[in-house]
């Protein structure tokens, strides 16, 4: 078993939560970790933009969720209000030594977490940092169905040699006897998937929504290939939304998902299942509009599944 290492102090605690870097502190219902690496592609820039994007969604806490006496109206009550004991991780850098250690370390304190019953919410990062989380899904003591939204299929087996890197987390989680299932939501136009990639993901079953089918016929049959009643983790990688509404992304693509489409879908889901855990990947802050509102779009996304998960209806599924 890994040994739980400290973590790095944020910028500031997400939501004004106790920020705590200390192992031996943590012990929470609710924990939030930045995780800024994944594993490298030799063709790209390291540390890469997404690297900030922790800290920058962190920055934005005042207008992700104002003071905790102000009515929240997505959650018709004071966020505040609905949360049990939340704390902010830190961050999890990364300047030497090797990816294995550096991943195993990211799993141990998933792992941690998990094994408190804890609901644990990442921010990436690109989308090579869900593959970590993954690998600690099995310290969830059931099966877990994944949700994910993106613009691309990120089912590569490998790219130049690299099989955990952020076009390959989708194929990653195909290969994790604890993941029953997933349901992917927004792929359009192109990148992550050739012939074989698709294939390979219709094979395994996975249930595809390209943002053409979802914008047609809508969030009924995309909720219905979620089982009843089952642990669901979350993966939303920033490029699935609308690059208008969350345009600090390096794959910009026309014709995502809104915040008005997606709010009410991430509170139902919170409602009817258990939510063991989250990320948002892929944001690049350096592209962020002047006034952040792709790191505030981040933050609200968290938002909506963190309250409708300990608002009464959901209360966390588990208690
Ligand atoms: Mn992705």
């Amino acid at each position: 078993m890994t040994e739980l290492l400290p973590t790095q102090a944020p910028v500031c605690g997400f939501l004004d939560w106790p920020v705590l870097t200390d192992p031996t502190q943590w012990s929470a219902d609710v924990a939030l970790i930045g995780i800024q690496h994944s594993e490298p592609y030799a063709h790209d820039p390291r540390p890469n933009d997404q690297a900030q994007a922790p800290d920058a969604i962190r920055q934005r806490s005042a207008q992700i969720s104002y003071g905790r006496d102000q009515w929240d109206f997505d959650l018709d009550s004071p966020l505040a209000s609905l949360l049990p004991r939340c704390i902010d991780m830190g961050n999890v850098g990364w300047s030497s030594g090797s990816y294995d250690d550096y991943s195993a370390a990211i799993s141990a304190r998933a792992r941690h977490l998990w094994k408190q019953g804890a609901q644990i919410f990442a921010l990436g990062g690109d989308h090579g940092v869900t593959i970590p989380m993954l690998d600690a899904l099995d310290a969830v003591n059931e099966t877990v169905h994944v949700f994910h939204i993106d613009a691309h299929l990120d089912w590569r087996a490998e790219v130049g040699g690299v099989p955990r890197g952020y076009s390959s987390p989708l194929r990653w989680a195909s290969s994790k006897p604890q993941v029953s299932g997933m349901t992917q939501v927004g792929m359009r136009q192109t990148g992550s998937a050739r012939r074989p990639e698709v294939e390979a993901a219709r094979s395994y079953g996975s249930h595809i929504f390209p943002a053409e089918q979802l914008h047609e016929h809508g969030w009924a049959p995309v909720l219905a290939t979620i089982p009843k009643g089952s642990a669901v983790y979350i993966t939303i990688d920033a490029d699935g939304m609308d690059p208008t509404e969350m345009p600090a992304v390096m794959a910009a693509s026309p014709g995502g998902i809104l915040y008005r489409e997606i709010a009410p879908i991430l509170r139902r889901i919170a409602r009817e299942h258990r939510v063991v855990g989250m990320d948002v990947v892929e944001v690049a802050p350096s592209y962020d509009s002047a006034n952040g509102i792709t790191a505030i779009m981040a933050g609200r996304l968290i938002v909506n599944v963190l309250g409708a998960s300990w608002a009464p209806e959901g209360a966390m599924r588990r208690r």
